[in-house]
């Protein structure tokens, strides 16, 4: 079978979607797409053969649909995540499943009223290789429990239309959610500490920041995030164990060395540092469709994530520590 897949805002990130869909991954073929900007459905639409829906409501009710993929912006994924659960389709959204928690509740609550999981947050990190050992190595308990986590989190640059607000709920959302499912506990307080600014950018960002987090048995985690360091997309993560440490590795997968010294080449974008871990995720998610099941993270953990980003966001403007406010999980997503 092959799954007939219409997309909804098929911007940078959908279109690298369609791409790996279309040349890697097995078993699904984006059939038609939706966007607020007609002009760009139509001409994706005429890239791939496929149709270019007048809304993404047409999209998500139309027969020739088996299965929704979300990419568009964060504030507009509520109401196309609850039409393609209320169409019974299963639906993989891109992060964050919605900016608040308030959205996310409502989505949940969709999908408790349908009575089966339809959506998949594309929390991307879960599927790459490297973060797949560290988790490993974890579980296995050969270091013991984990005290301590230290990530980094950087960017070369950002948009203009990037908000203050997003320093937490699109960039550190990855680390909240990486946290949760590295750890296997929920995150329970959140701050913000402030650096110096750096002037090589919008004076409208606290950039770099670090958000401190626990979780509930006290693991402590730090995270900066730096969004306009001027030379690479460098994610970093270490945890710090009662017998050992754990870190990823370095990212590049060769090096130079000359009269110069020795080099190797950065990664600029999430496409490069995180291509082979979108691929596992929409492969997965793909061949769980085709199988009638769910995969990958849940509408609990993008509420869950949300929740975290809430309190972060909150801690951009307050001082000090906030508690994240969280209902207690479903007995359907346990
Ligand atoms: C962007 O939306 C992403 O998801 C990237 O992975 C992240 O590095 C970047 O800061 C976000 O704006």
């Amino acid at each position: 079978m092959t799954v007939r897949i219409g997309m909804i805002g098929p911007g940078g990130m959908g279109r690298a979607h369609i791409e790996r869909i279309h040349t890697v991954i097995a078993g699904g073929r984006v059939v038609g797409v939706s966007d607020v900007d007609a002009d760009n459905a139509a001409r994706v639409a005429e890239a791939i053969g496929g149709r270019a829906f007048a809304s993404s409501a047409e999209l998500i009710a139309s027969d020739d649909v088996d299965a929704v993929m979300i990419c568009s912006y964060g504030p507009v994924h509520e109401p196309d995540v609850v039409a393609a659960i209320e169409a019974g389709k299963p639906v993989f959204c891109e992060k964050p499943l919605a900016p608040t928690s308030a959205e996310c509740l409502r989505i949940m609550a969709a999908e408790e009223k349908a009575g089966r999981r339809l959506v998949t947050v594309g929390f991307m990190r879960r599927f790459d290789a490297s973060y797949r050992q560290m988790k490993a190595m974890l579980d296995s308990g050969e270091v013991g429990e984990t005290l301590i986590v230290h990530n980094r989190h950087r960017n070369p640059t950002v948009p203009a239309h990037y908000t203050w607000d997003m320093a937490i709920n699109d960039t550190a959302i990855h680390e909240i959610d990486t946290m949760r499912w590295l750890l296997g506990e929920e995150i329970v307080s959140a701050r913000v500490d402030k650096p110096k600014k750096t002037t090589k950018r919008f004076e409208h960002l606290q950039d770099p920041l670090i958000l401190v987090m626990t979780t509930e048995s006290g693991v402590w985690i730090d995270d900066e995030i730096f969004v306009n360091n001027q030379h690479s997309y460098d994610i970093q993560c270490e945890a710090v164990a009662e017998t050992g440490t754990i870190r990823l590795g370095d990212q590049h997968l060769v090096e130079r060395t000359g009269t110069i010294g020795r080099h190797h080449v950065l990664t600029m974008d999430h496409n490069e540092r995180f291509g082979a871990a979108f691929v596992t995720e929409v492969q997965e998610w793909i061949t769980a469709v085709a199988q009638g099941r769910h995969t990958g993270s849940t509408s609990w953990d993008g509420y869950a994530a949300a929740c975290v980003c809430d309190a972060g966001v909150k801690a951009l403007t307050d001082d000090g520590v906030v508690p994240v406010e969280m209902i207690a999980k479903p007995a359907s997503y346990a």
